[in-house]
């Protein structure tokens, strides 16, 4: 197989002949990530269908490799038309059944060549209908033309190895398609485009800048050396506090990509189910005056300014024989466990209310409404927010309320602009972190500067392995959505 054109400045890396004939560009590809991927081939040719399995107007069917321009000819209707694209294009034509003659579907197909398309290799996508019986047998075709199932994450791992992205962007990837709000979308964007590559890159470079000034000094009579010696300490600790805030930045990445989990609960009758429909714009939970009317909770996706939530209707609280009751509100206290913020909805319009015995009112996660406002002439002076659902009052003020809590959680990162949301990323940029300020603690107490520059090389080692640069088939596995690499 050709190899691709990487990145511009990667340096070229091949496997020297060893099992088939694929080369490496990476960003420093070790021969470690070769060895463990003895069993992988890039010289085979992969298909899947890259929209999800379901009934739509159009599907997408994409296949990749070294001969994929020339195995698609096979099944299509106008190979000479497919093999005259140049670089990439779209060739419109019909996916043939070779042994029946038959039209299997009409079919627009872009194709792309050697180091144009999302992995580097030669790769055709047919833009197809939807249909599921139509799918299939595109699917079957496929693979009586030669082409192999691809696993799971398999073409971002392509993309990979030919040097097409960094470590950061095929997390990105991943992270973009399931981003559950506008923020956290636009953030994956953005380490997709490389800013978070660019800003390791930078890391990096300070790094090995206090490493050459260490060294240099390892090398040579300190007479010899011009200007300052000893260990940059300012500068270690400047770089060590930034790469703890984009570590930070985590807080931020988790709230606007998972989001939070809202529980509503509270007394019988108190109003959630009231509460979760308003919220929802949407009837979906059952209110009634009876007490006890909601018996299981109910979950659904919401935005919450911006905020992704999981937000959950549950049973009311209170003392009760009943043992479907009973069970119901073992669910709700099981929800509140694990919720990131309870709104405790009290009926406003009644004095005493039962739920007190369940639920810590100094929990901060709580904040407290007190609902039937309407129904008060005055509200009585008590803490919380007085809500009506009936009249949709104060409802934008436990909106912002809900939102400002789970903000407040998200810790300070500086003036760092970029976010980061997985827990590869975060636990490198610590580690990063750590061996630098472990340096500059070593170097405080006397320890020799060879010694202090292996700390310097432990940082730069989990830089380097955020980008790919050096990386394990642990980490491969884990970013690949379990796609098996040599196994
Ligand atoms: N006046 C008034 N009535 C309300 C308000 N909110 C809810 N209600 C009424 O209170 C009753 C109980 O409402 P629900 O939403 O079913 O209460 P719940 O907390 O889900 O009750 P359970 O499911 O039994 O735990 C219904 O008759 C609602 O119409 C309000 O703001 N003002
Ligand atoms: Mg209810």
């Amino acid at each position: 197989m050709n190899p691709v054109r990487p990145m511009d400045e990667a340096p070229q890396w091949s496997n020297g002949g060893c099992n088939g004939s694929w080369k490496v560009y990476a960003h420093g590809v070790s021969s470690d990530i070769l060895a463990m991927m003895e069993n992988y081939r890039t010289d085979d040719d992969i298909f899947a269908l890259a929209t999800p399995w379901g009934e739509s107007a159009l599907a997408v069917v994409r296949t990749s490799g070294p001969r994929a321009v020339e195995k698609s000819c096979l099944m299509f209707s106008r190979p000479g038309a497919l093999r005259a694209v140049g670089t990439a294009g779209l060739v419109h034509g019909f996916l043939m059944d070779r042994l029946t003659g038959e039209k299997v579907d009409e079919v627009m197909a872009s194709v792309y060549r050697e180091g144009h398309g999302y992995t580097g290799e030669e790769a055709v996508e047919f833009s197809c209908h939807g249909s599921l019986d139509g799918i299939k047998r595109i699917l079957r075709l496929c693979a009586d033309t030669g082409f192999r199932p691809a696993s799971p994450g398999e073409f971002t791992f392509r993309a990979f190895i030919h040097g097409r992205m960094d470590l950061t962007k095929a997390e990105a990837v991943q992270e973009l398609v399931s981003a559950r709000s506008s923020r956290a979308r636009v953030m994956a964007l953005d380490r997709l485009g490389g800013a978070l590559f660019s800003r390791i890159e930078q890391f990096k470079q300070q790094v090995l800048t206090i490493l050459s000034g260490i060294e240099v000094q390892l090398d040579y009579a300190e007479d010899e050396i011009g200007g300052d010696t000893g260990f940059p300490v300012g500068e270690s600790i400047a770089t060590a506090t930034a790469l703890e805030n984009l570590a930070a930045s985590w807080h931020a990445g988790q709230l606007y990509g998972s989001g939070a989990r809202v529980v509503l609960a509270g007394a019988t009758n108190a109003g959630k189910s009231s509460l979760f429909n308003l919220l929802l714009k949407d009837e979906r939970a059952i209110v009634s005056d009876i007490h006890g009317t909601t018996r299981d909770y109910l979950e659904v996706e919401a935005e919450i300014d911006g905020i992704p939530v999981r937000l959950y209707d549950t049973a009311g609280l209170r003392e009760s024989a009943d043992t479907i009751e009973g069970e119901g509100m073992r669910r709700t206290m099981h929800l509140m466990e694990q919720a990131d913020i309870i709104v405790l909805v009290k009926d406003g319009s009644v004095e005493k209310q039962s739920q007190e015995e369940y639920i810590h009112e100094d929990d901060n996660r709580l904040i407290v409404v007190h609902n039937k406002s309407d129904l008060r002439s005055k509200p009585l002076e008590l803490s919380g927010l007085w809500i009506s659902v009936k009249k949709g009052e104060g409802i934008s003020a436990l909106v912002e309320a809900i939102a400002l809590r789970l903000r407040s959680r998200v810790p300070e990162n500086g003036d760092e602009a970029l976010v980061i949301e997985s827990n590869r990323q975060r636990d490198g940029l610590y580690a990063a972190a750590q061996a630098l300020r472990r340096a500059a603690a070593m170097d405080a107490s006397g320890v020799p500067l060879d010694i202090v520059a292996a700390e310097l090389h432990a940082a730069l080692r989990s830089l380097g392995e955020l980008t790919g640069e050096v990386t394990s088939e642990d980490v491969l596995e884990r970013i690949f959505s379990g796609f098996c690499v040599g196994k």
